[in-house]
């Protein structure tokens, strides 16, 4: 690619909807898939499309996300343009806060646009869960001309409150942007579905540079792209909608449509987590053409093991991570993160099991997600019973179980 690019990744939300998990780290950090975390998906994106100079702007509860960038992500220190680094609120803003919202985020940071000196910037979130080759998205932006470029996809309208959502002409022009209106218009020729923003931009430099310049001194702004910046844009500046649906990985089958997902809710996080789990799953981990990359951490491999009264340990339609010992327990469909240990007897379904967890032996567990350092004591059951769970955690609308991280590491059986 010859053009000059930098990627600034928002890394900031708070995912409040994604409480307990967001209790102690921020929402990129959320772990995902099992040994994953969420940020992993935005990153892979950038490194797998060769742009190499990235900056993360973090703000609160940012304690793991950074330890996970050091873990992982941490790499360069020969070429001058190849990097990844956190950057926290710069406290730049007149009021010398965080970051008050994305474009204050951005405005914070002028200093490293300007001088990195890109032809454009590629401003990511660091929320979502898909795979996209950043480079078709570049050169369609750069073919069309634009100032500004949105991708974008079809969604259910009854979603519209929660996305920007955009409208286009038959060139892909963007005519309107309406950010979270319930109201929004529908796609012409589908009254059910909304063109919805995924919250990924590219700005030619100059143009973004002035943009968060004047959004700064403009006292009545709450310093947001989608609700401040891009509906005003429409009538000044070439904005065009990239159609994620075009976009195409090398492996994957071709004429599918590719796998987005905002894991905004504790149930859209939980099925997601599940889709990546399934026989034949929508995103693809297991596409070496993409190899979505995370923290290398030595753990040992995962082991099978039958227990001492030769019962055996399984799991099935699963994924797991490394320095699990299934021993003498049953695991279906589920997602393990790193060192779970299940005990005889133990049965967990349909779960999502975070780090360091220690299932007791004849636990029954169905429909939770559980956190990290949490050992369950031999024969609890959860998930049979929505009143009694109700009665101990935190249940979801939809009955899924959450059981909440203790803040030390307890000891772990070997
Ligand atoms: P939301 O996801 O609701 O809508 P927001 O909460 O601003 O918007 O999050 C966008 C990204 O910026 C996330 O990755 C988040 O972590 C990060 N972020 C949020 N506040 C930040 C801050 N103060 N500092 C740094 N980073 C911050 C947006 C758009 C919609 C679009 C959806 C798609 O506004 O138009 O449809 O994303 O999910």
């Amino acid at each position: 690619m010859d053009l000059k690019v930098l990627a600034l990744v928002l890394a900031g939300g708070k995912g409040t909807r994604l409480a307990p998990l967001t209790a102690e780290r921020a929402k990129p950090a959320v772990p995902f898939g099992g040994k994953y975390r969420i940020i992993d998906f935005v990153l892979s994106n950038l490194i797998n499309s060769g742009i190499y100079s990235i900056y993360v702007l973090i703000q609160f509860r940012s304690q793991s996300l950074l330890q996970h960038l050091r873990d992982g992500w941490q790499f360069g220190g020969m070429l001058q343009n190849q990097f990844i680094i956190p950057v926290p609120a710069q406290m730049r803003s007149a009021g010398e806060t965080w970051y008050s919202g994305t474009a204050d985020a951005v405005y914070q940071n002028f200093n490293l646009i300007e001088q990195s000196a890109p032809d454009i910037v590629v401003l990511f979130g660091a929320d979502h869960i898909y795979r996209m080759d950043v480079r078709q998205m570049i050169r369609y932006h750069r073919d069309k001309g634009a100032g500004v470029t949105i991708s974008a996809l079809p969604v259910e309208k009854k979603f519209a409150k929660d996305f920007g959502v955009i409208e286009i002409d038959e060139d892909g022009r963007i005519l309107a942007f309406h950010e979270k209106k319930p109201d929004a218009p529908t796609m012409p020729g589908n009254p059910e579905m909304v063109l919805a923003s995924m919250g990924n931009y590219i700005f030619e430099r100059e143009l973004l540079l002035d943009l968060v310049g004047k959004d700064a001194a403009d006292p009545q702004s709450s310093h947001d792209f989608g609700t401040n910046i891009l509906p005003r844009l429409v009538d000044s500046v070439p904005m065009y909608a990239y159609d994620f649906q075009t976009n195409h990985i090398a492996g994957d089958p071709p004429g599918g449509t590719p796998y987005w997902r905002d894991v905004g809710t504790l149930d859209a996080y939980y099925e997601s987590n599940m889709d990546m789990r399934a026989i034949d799953p929508p995103l693809n981990l297991y596409n070496r053409n993409w190899p979505l990359r995370t923290a290398g951490y030595s753990d040992p491999p995962a082991k099978f093991a039958f227990d001492e009264e030769n019962r055996r340990g399984e799991a099935i339609d699963s994924i797991l991570s490394g320095g699990c010992i299934l021993s003498g327990g049953v695991v279906r469909r589920s997602v393990l993160g790193r060192h779970v240990f299940v005990h005889s007897y133990a049965q967990v379904e349909d779960c999502i099991v975070f780090d360091n967890v220690d299932i007791g032996r004849r636990c029954k567990i169905r429909r939770a997600i559980i956190e990290k350092n949490v050992r369950i004591p031999p024969d609890t059951v959860i998930g049979y019973d929505a009143e009694e769970d109700r009665k101990r955690y935190q249940v979801t609308e939809s009955g899924l179980v959450v059981i909440k991280g203790e803040r030390s590491p307890v000891p772990l059986s070997s």
